[in-house]
């Protein structure tokens, strides 16, 4: 009698934390892929991002890679001199994590994707790149927005910079539950002794 007591405890006790399991295991949500032609209902201003998602490298961009898929945010329009903005439409953050590919541009606020909640910037993220070289690969990337679940956010991609590496590059956005277990990506940035490895993670409380 103890003993089925017991399991009858265990099967309660098991049948409690299973919506929680179930909760845990929720399928990514893609947010853009930009495998069309065009923006569809993403707002495009200015001239860098063209009239839609960049068939790979644009005509004399050094070779574009590590987008999934055949077309990427692409902001070479026109070059580096060119700029301009790409907006989502409002969506609900319904995962802990959002994850997505970016290379390009490394400047803050002017070659960048930002992640809006209620009219403020509340995430940022750049490509690697401040100075000639470097590389126009796409890398893999995610903030964590547990924070913010159940409220409505917008994305927005900027192109502000003209000069060398002004342009970015963005790519294949997913909202998951499962935390990336790549390492968040070090951007160079200039220091004392030359080159030196900064987190780029650009969080903004
Ligand atoms: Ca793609």
């Amino acid at each position: 009698m103890v003993l089925s007591l017991r399991a009858t405890g265990l099967l309660v006790s098991l049948a409690a934390s299973l919506p929680i399991l179930i909760l845990a295991q929720e399928p990514d949500i893609l947010v853009a892929d930009f495998e069309q032609a065009t923006y569809g209902d993403w707002t495009v201003e200015g001239e860098a991002f063209g009239s839609g998602p960049a068939a790979g490298t644009l005509p004399g961009q050094m070779p574009v890679t590590g987008y999934r898929g055949q077309r990427l945010v692409n902001s070479f329009y026109g070059g580096d001199r060119s700029t301009g903005s790409l907006t989502s439409p409002l969506f609900v953050i319904e995962r802990n994590y959002i994850v997505f590919l970016i290379g390009g541009g490394g400047f803050e606020d002017r070659t960048c994707m930002q992640l809006w909640v209620e009219g403020r910037p509340v995430r940022s993220a750049t490509g690697p790149n401040t100075r000639p070289g470097g590389s126009e690969a796409l890398e893999p990337y995610y903030w964590d927005v547990r924070e913010f679940r159940g409220q409505k956010a917008q994305l927005k991609i900027s192109d502000q910079a003209t000069g060398g590496w002004g342009h970015i590059n963005v790519d294949h956005i997913v909202q998951t539950d499962v935390k990336p277990e790549f390492p968040i990506r070090s951007r160079r940035s200039k220091g004392v002794d030359g080159f030196r490895f900064i987190p780029s993670l650009t969080d903004r409380q």
